[in-house]
């Protein structure tokens, strides 16, 4: 499965950084990409249970998802 985020928090290259570096250890969570001018993040991801432990990583980082 795979989704789509929307985060207003991403700004720059480092942002995607911090991102990934906090989603590699999500259990669950196979790929992630992002892009910094559409301030997206594409995960993809085994279970629903993994979505909401991805998305409760990056509320805890600053980088809360508003989709
Ligand atoms: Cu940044």
């Amino acid at each position: 499965m795979q989704k789509t985020w929307n985060i207003p928090t991403i700004s720059c290259n480092h942002c995607l950084m911090s991102i990934r570096r906090e989603l590699k250890f999500v259990d669950g969570v196979e790929y992630v990409d992002g892009d910094v001018q559409s301030k997206t993040v594409v995960v993809a991801y085994t279970n629903e249970a993994a979505l909401d432990r991805a998305r409760a990583a990056l509320a805890e980082a600053g980088y809360a998802p508003v989709n």
